[in-house]
This record gives structure tokens, sequence and C-alpha cells, in this order.
């Protein structure tokens, strides 16, 4: 069957421009696995011609799912899906999210969730008063059944109705209450993963680890999360989107 008898055509009364149409149909395909990691994609060409639209659309539509880090170019090869995920450094987005948009599946090994009086160290991360209430998250993170992350999340008191509306997303459950960070500052240092972190992971001590902080804020200026992450080296891809000052 052609990619095309499987994903359906382009609506060309559809007021949004193509070669978003044409992006929201590969995105689609990728988040329902018709097209899984390492495949690659039909040729700019042959989308041209099953769609019936430009190559100039077809690029463009590739190009902005290549910034995103849900596609990659190899020279010579041709285009793919990504096999590592291509993190983008510069998106708001949620772990879930981030694995949803590439048809896998997150869930999460709690190990450990707790409320109670901020510590020095989170207050100032946080910005907080002494005394103010907090929650830890402190998560294994899984994608279908492959570990990717280790992480540790501090979330004052006043973003959440109680310890126990975190189901599978913080992220979600920041939503719900309506204080899901709207910017964030992030850093992020290369790591070697300690033998306690390997064991989570079902890696080996000493592997390569990303760590990434944030620290995520409300449109009003208060704090909304604190997360350290600590991702696996050999699953992510940093990808940032650069412009001219
Ligand atoms: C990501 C965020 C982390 C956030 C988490 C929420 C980065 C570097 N970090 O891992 O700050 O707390 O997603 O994920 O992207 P969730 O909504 O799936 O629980």
């Amino acid at each position: 069957m052609s990619f095309i008898e499987t994903v359906g055509r382009l609506e060309k009364d559809d007021p949004a421009p193509l070669y978003l149409q044409l992006q929201k149909v590969l995105r689609d395909a990728i988040r329902t696995r018709v097209f899984v990691a390492d495949d690659a994609i039909p040729p700019e060409r042959d989308l041209a011609e099953e769609f019936d639209v430009s190559r100039i659309t077809v690029r463009k539509a590739i190009d902005g799912l290549v910034n995103e880090g849900l596609l990659t170019r190899r020279r010579g090869a041709g285009t793919f899906v990504a096999a590592r995920v291509e993190k983008s450094f510069s998106k708001l987005s949620s772990f879930s999210e981030d694995m949803i948009s590439r048809g896998r599946k997150p869930h999460s090994v709690w190990v450990n969730r707790s409320a109670g009086g901020v510590t020095p160290e989170e207050a100032l991360s946080l910005g907080l008063s002494p005394g103010s209430l907090v929650y830890r998250f402190h998560r294994i993170r899984y994608a279908d059944e492959a570990t990717m992350a280790i992480e540790y999340s501090t979330v004052p008191g006043y973003c959440l109705p109680a310890i126990e509306a975190v189901g599978s997303s913080l992220y979600e459950a920041l939503e719900k209450s309506g204080h899901r960070p709207v910017r964030a500052l992030q850093r992020l240092r290369a790591v070697s993963f300690s033998a306690e972190q390997a064991d989570a992971l079902g890696v080996k001590a000493g592997d390569p680890g990303l760590f990434i902080e944030r620290r995520g804020f409300l449109a009003d200026g208060r704090a909304a999360e604190f997360t350290q992450s600590y991702y696996r080296g050999d699953a992510y891809d940093v990808v940032a989107e650069l412009n001219d000052i």
C-alpha cells in the first residue's frame, strides 16, 4: 500500500498552508507508527507527486520537521525518522509530549514523592520564602519499555491542588491547575552516570548522560518548577534553532 493510501490526501479546500498540512500528515504518521525510528520517508519528488504539491512545499514541510527534530537528513541517503530523540532545547515541552509526538508511549516508575517545607536550597532555586510548601517528584522515565531519564522535580505548593494531582505527566497536572510554566531557563552539561543512576537506567556505570536543569516560570514571574533531569546520552540529541541576532 502506498504512503498516501495509508495516510490520506491533503484537503485542498483547507485554508491552512499546504506545507503545514503535509507536516501534520507526516507528524501523524510518526505518532501512529506508520513510520518508526530509522525508517526512510519517501523522497521529496514522490511526496510532491503523491500529494500533488510542489517540491518547494515538500521541502518546506520537511525542513520544519528536521528543525523540530522529528526527521533527520543523511547526506546522499535521504530523510529518516530520527532514531535518537532529537530534543529541542528551545521548546517548553514535557517528557510525555516529546515521546507521544514520536509515536512512543511514555510512562514513569515513581521512586518517591513527598510534600513538605522548602529546604534552603530549594527556596533559592525557586525564589520561595522559608516555610513554603513544595511537592517533590522523583521518577524514572520510560519510552515504551526503554529507560530514558531520571527526573527530580520540585514544584511550589501554589501550583498544584494536591500531590496526588500528578499522574503520568507533571505538565498535564500543572496545565489543569492553570500553572504550566510559560518560560524557562535551562542549562545542560555532560555527566557520567554513577553506579546507582546506571542501575536505575539499566546502563553501565560511567556511561555518558546529559544533565539538564530547568527552572520554569508562570506568566506572572513566579516559579512553577525546578527539575533536574539525567537523560541517557545514547538516546538523545539536543537540537536548537538559532536565529541571527
Ligand atoms: C521534561 C522537562 C522537565 C519537566 C518534564 C515534565 C526538559 C529538559 N525537562 O523532562 O522540566 O518537568 O518534562 O514531563 O525538557 P511530564 O509532563 O511528562 O511529567
